[in-house]
């Protein structure tokens, strides 16, 4: 290809005629918005050590009480991209949220879409559309886009969740806004993965012939997940990667339109190299210990720690103990791309995730 015209070749005054009509010549430029072969990715593999965050987190409960901040949230930023741009990776938030026993996250619903995945403490729900939704740890609540949530906690010490939020996706498209309100009434029913969603090959029989729901189930307990990978893994041969997705249960797709969720299982000493995929994805450990190598950059995690990772990287993660499994959760903006037309996987390992 021959090289470009750059801008410093126009003469000045042409370069002032565009300027004054709000006009820019494309190819001085057009090789960043549109390279060869692979996206300029500005997003760093980074990550987040919670032994750091925590004492930041519980200072900031002392700092400031719960009605000056709504939500108590410190967030992950990825120095990449500016910490000022709020953001782990290009689409996806993450924020770590403190809330202290007896207090209360007000009711609202914005145009983002959330999950919690809950960290530390007990005690502790989230209410969705008068759903009340206990976040015991490891336990994945979902906020989808436009429904009314609040926080609340009847335990006794600090409660500790990750947000995940598709907020810098729907800021950048100007979609971003919030409604507050009542605080709800409460459904008094266990949440649905206690009632109708108990058990993956049952539904209710009323809804094989309603129109099927859009958010049917907004929590995953973690002691059902982590039972659902032990027994994954016996049927998986021992080199097949152990990973699960969390789906809607009605339509077996995504459970949110914009982000995707799985939890990943290391055997002991198990490395994997996972597939390189055209998503972003943030990987949060829930058990275990071990060490990540992301495009080049390696990263020593601990359980409760988290890592962000870019489109198409090469990452391998690594169990770091020789007698127990590793657990992660991920999410990654796979959905969004797919609804994009323009999610790829790249074959580059045989024994990829
Ligand atoms: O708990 O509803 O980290 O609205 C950022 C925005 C949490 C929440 C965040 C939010 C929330």
């Amino acid at each position: 290809m021959s090289a470009l015209g750059t801008l410093e070749e126009l003469p000045l005054s042409y370069r002032q005629s565009l300027t004054d009509l709000n006009l820019l010549p494309l190819w001085p430029s057009l090789r960043n918005f549109l390279p060869y072969e692979k996206p300029i990715r500005e997003t760093a593999p980074v990550l987040w050590r919670y032994d750091d965050i925590r004492p930041l987190l519980l200072q900031a409960g002392e700092l400031t009480p719960i009605e000056k901040a709504e939500r108590r949230v410190l967030v992950l930023a990825n120095p990449g991209l500016g910490l000022e741009k709020v953001r782990a990776t290009p689409t996806i938030y993450l924020g770590l949220q403190l809330i202290l026993p007896g207090e209360t996250a007000p009711n609202h619903r914005h145009t983002p879409s959330a999950i919690r995945f809950a960290v530390e403490g007990a005690g502790a729900y989230t209410v969705v559309e008068g759903e009340k939704l206990p976040m015991e740890r490891g336990d994945l609540i979902l906020t989808p886009p436009k429904l009314w949530h609040e926080h609340g906690h009847e335990g006794t010490g600090p409660v500790i969740w990750l947000d995940a939020l598709d907020l810098p996706l729907i800021h950048d498209i100007e979609a971003s806004y919030c409604i507050d309100g009542a605080t709800q009434t409460l459904a008094n029913v266990p949440d649905s993965s206690q009632t109708s969603y108990r058990r993956a090959g049952l539904l209710p029989y009323a809804a094989l012939d309603q129109q099927k729901r859009d958010f049917p189930l907004l929590r995953f307990p973690w002691s059902d997940v982590r039972e659902a990978l032990m027994a994954y893994a016996q049927g998986c041969g021992p080199v097949e990667p152990i990973r699960l997705a969390y789906i809607n249960p009605e339509t077996g797709a995504e459970c949110l339109p914009t982000l995707g969720f799985s939890a990943l299982m290391l055997r002991p000493s198990e490395e994997v190299a996972l597939k390189r995929r055209s998503a972003s994805a943030i990987f949060h450990i829930i058990e275990g210990g071990g060490d990540a190598n992301v495009d080049g950059t390696e990263l020593t995690w601990s359980e409760a720690d988290t890592f962000a990772a870019p489109t198409h990287a090469d990452i391998r993660i690594r169990n770091g103990s020789s007698k127990e499994p590793a657990f992660l959760f991920t999410v990654d903006d796979a959905p969004m791309q797919r609804r994009l037309g323009i999610y790829e996987e790249f074959s580059n390992v045989p024994d990829g995730v």
